[in-house]
């Protein structure tokens, strides 16, 4: 036995104990100590019963996942997971806090569970690319019949302690300590000479084909691309008509073929990185300021946003607003994002009106921030109005309390350095809506301290958000690299592609939205104003979007006037096409002297792609973002990039860097000036390696 699996004696019961932390992951030692166990306790006459434990605050979470991708190693946890379920003997699990993915695979290999309230019991397999590779499929479904089965599995999910028994994946729920609870049971099972209950022995579940065609549905529509999800459904079926060894077989197949897919990678990729973006060298071990209340200056749709991500996880929180119907508009604008958590089920109403009572408050004087820890300014994107904001902070704000700011694009040094305390002013850059987007891009300034970037990442913790470091550039990391291939969509149109067929091809590569649906969404003005921003120091072989100019001029400001780059029919969420904006454009051509040529969807998704990447390449090597991995989970959680391709620079790799640099030197051919190669891209390439070289 390993040292990661403990065996014991206890009144008849082999108490057979994970220690993994943190969280017992079944990696190799464990499963050689889960093996060697199983086969004591076969052994031990003493032993009438076996109690599986995870040690811990949870269960087990699943397969070790770090050694996906690399050759396996015996014994397998099928092979274990069918020994134990063969055992002539009960065997019995006790699941505290989650029993995950193989975890729950081992939970349904024994004969009797008990589930700990609190307790989360699922198959998130596929949210990595995969299956389940130790049964899940095939005894899932034979415990809860196959719509269950079908609501987890393609989903990923989990289910409560409760919802496990009420749909027979827990025989039984109990509280307080899994060892007690489940000597307390194993002694019942002893004492009442029951038998063992081997799942695999049940019979096929019922097949049900209309729970298989609405799973197929809907995850061929939610999460488009995918492939593990239409396969997990795939193996659900099977468990309909095979007993279970072939099953077995069948989900293994499946298993193997998506191991092989380099959507797991990128999956797992994901996985991984969104775990190091905090683990940065400047707060390792530096401690945060406490922050439990804090201001918000501004309430409009980004103030209150912020807010309300406070307040829902259980902030204090004080807006301060112009005037007084100011501060009741974003008043009700907060009451109403609750009202919606409320309907969500993540908050019960008593809990919505004990925060809007006890909470939150309205005020239109800075003092009312006096006794805050923190305050984010949201206020108009103007340098101006920012630093008088930040002046009326240094004025009332206590020693020691954060000062942070919004802005999507300004020079956080140059607010900071307009205070007297530089060193307490951090960029807090959250994404709208900022209640339900999981970004924040912490933008750490020339001057901040290393505990006030310490307390950003405690902050975005408390708050539920994702968090990533940047430097201070024009838009930081999200933006400044958007703008690049928003331009190369630009360049696109102008040469002959069209807006809309620009957006088909960006949606087919994975993107939620194309770069002109997006422009609607966040409305004309903001690229109008951006390109108007930057026309001063605009290069002169530089391309500006005349026509894009056009729409603006003309009052088309995108969704909000029901006309953009798409018109929007009352009551309709999607655009149509609009001629008249392929006629604005035609003129665009005809007045630059342009000679349209086609474009295929690939090449687009090659060119937006490699804008991208390029730019992204700078904002490392500037060090704006730190590692490639800060730039992959920025467009992950900000950007809706595809998860299942890790990221932009995940996907770089994938692709090639020698070949990106070969694309972007041939489109250097036609327009140099844009399409300068990264110095980093162009070295990395040269020296063979890849963008993840670089992530520690
Ligand atoms: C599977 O089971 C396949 C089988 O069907 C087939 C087998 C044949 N492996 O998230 P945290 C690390 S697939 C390796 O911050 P929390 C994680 O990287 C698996 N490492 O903690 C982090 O490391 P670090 C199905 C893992 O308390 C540390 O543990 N299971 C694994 O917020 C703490 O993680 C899953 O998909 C793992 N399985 O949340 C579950 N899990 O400290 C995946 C975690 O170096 N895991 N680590 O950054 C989770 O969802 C969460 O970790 C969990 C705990 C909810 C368990």
């Amino acid at each position: 036995m390993t040292d990661k699996v403990r065996y014991e004696l206890t009144d008849g019961v082999a108490v057979i104990t994970i220690d993994n932390p943190p969280v017992n992951a079944l990696g190799h030692a464990v499963r050689v100590g889960l093996s060697d166990a199983i086969a004591r306790f076969e052994a031990d006459d003493d032993a009438k019963a076996a109690l599986i434990l995870g040690a811990g605050k949870l269960f087990l979470g699943g397969a070790d996942i770090s050694e996906f991708g690399k050759p396996p190693k015996d014994p397998w946890l099928p092979e274990i997971i069918g020994r134990m379920e063969s055992s002539p003997k009960p065997v019995v699990c006790a699941i505290q806090g989650a029993a995950l993915g193989g975890g729950l695979e081992v939970a349904l290999g024994c004969h009797y569970r008990l589930a700990i309230k609190g307790a989360k019991l699922g198959l998130p397999e596929v949210n990595l690319g995969i299956i389940p590779g130790a049964g899940g499929t095939q005894r899932m479904p034979r415990v809860t019949g196959v719509k269950a089965a079908l609501e987890v599995i393609p989903a990923g999910g989990t289910v409560s302690a409760e919802r496990a028994v009420e749909i027979g994946l827990a025989d039984r729920l109990a509280e307080g300590d899994p060892r007690e609870a489940g000597l307390a049971y194993a002694k019942e099972l002893i004492e009442t000479d029951a038998a063992p209950r081997p799942v695999g022995k049940l019979a096929c579940p019922q097949h049900d084909a209309q729970a298989f065609e609405e799973a197929r549905a809907l995850w061929s529509k939610k999460n488009r691309g995918e492939v593990s999800r239409l396969a997990s459904i795939d193996a659900v079926e099977a468990a309909t008509r095979l007993e279970i060894e072939p099953g077995l077989a069948e989900e293994r197949r499946i298993f193997n073929e998506m191991m092989d897919t380099p959507q797991r990678a990128g999956l797992i990729h994901a996985f991984f990185i969104e775990r190091k973006t905090a683990k940065l060298s400047e707060i390792e071990g530096v401690a945060p300021r406490e922050v439990r209340k804090i201001g918000v200056i501004g309430g409009g749709t980004m103030g209150a946003g912020i807010a309300t991500a406070a307040l829902t996880r259980g902030l204090d929180v004080t807006l301060v607003e112009r005037d007084d119907a100011s501060a009741e508009k974003a008043a009700a604008t907060i009451a109403k994002n609750l009202d919606g958590a409320v309907k969500r089920g993540k908050l019960s109403e008593a809990q919505r009106d004990a925060i809007l009572n006890d909470a939150f408050r309205t005020a239109t004087d800075y003092y009312a921030l006096s006794g805050t820890d923190l305050a984010i300014e949201a206020v108009f994107e103007d340098m101006e109005v920012k630093k008088q904001v930040f002046a009326e902070l240094d004025r009332v704000m206590k020693p020691g309390a954060v000062l942070a700011t919004n802005t999507s694009y300004l020079d956080v040094n140059d607010i900071a350095r307009s205070t007297s305390r530089p060193s307490d002013v951090i960029g807090l850059h959250f994404f709208s809506p900022a209640h339900v987007m999981k970004l924040l891009e912490v933008v750490v300034a020339d001057d901040t301290a290393n505990d006030v970037t310490a307390t950003a990442f405690a902050l975005a913790k408390t708050m539920g958000k994702t968090a990533v470091r940047a430097g201070v550039c024009d838009g930081f990391i999200g933006n400044r690299i958007l703008s690049a291939y928003r331009a190369s969509a630009d360049r696109m149109v102008l040469a002959g592609a069209s807006p809309y067929q620009v957006d088909r091809a960006v949606k087919a590569f994975g993107w939620p939205m194309g770069p002109y649906e997006m422009g609607d969404l966040a409305g004309l003005d903001i690229g109008y104003a951006t390109r108007q921003r930057k026309a001063a120091t605009r290069d002169p072989r530089d391309i500006v979007p005349t026509w894009a100019d056009e729409l603006y001029h003309l009052g088309r400001l995108g969704q909000k006037t029901g006309r953009g780059y798409y018109i929007y029919a009352e009551g309709q969420r999607g655009g149509q096409e609009d001629p008249e904006v392929e006629a604005l454009v035609a003129k665009a051509r005809e007045e630059q002297g342009i000679t349209p040529r086609d474009f295929s969807d690939e090449e687009i998704q090659r060119r937006y792609m490699a804008a991208m990447v390029n730019e992204a390449a700078r904002v490392v090597e500037e060090g704006i973002a730190q590692r490639p991995l800060d730039v992959d989970v920025t467009f992950l959680y900000g950007y809706g990039f595809p998860r299942w391709r890790g990221g932009p620079m995940h996907w770089a790799d994938t692709v090639g860097l020698t070949e990106l640099l070969a694309d972007i030197e041939r489109y250097a051919e036609e327009d140099a000036f844009f399409w300068q190669p990264a110095p980093l891209l162009w070295r990395l390439a040269s020296d063979n390696k890849k963008f993840a070289s670089l992530n520690g």
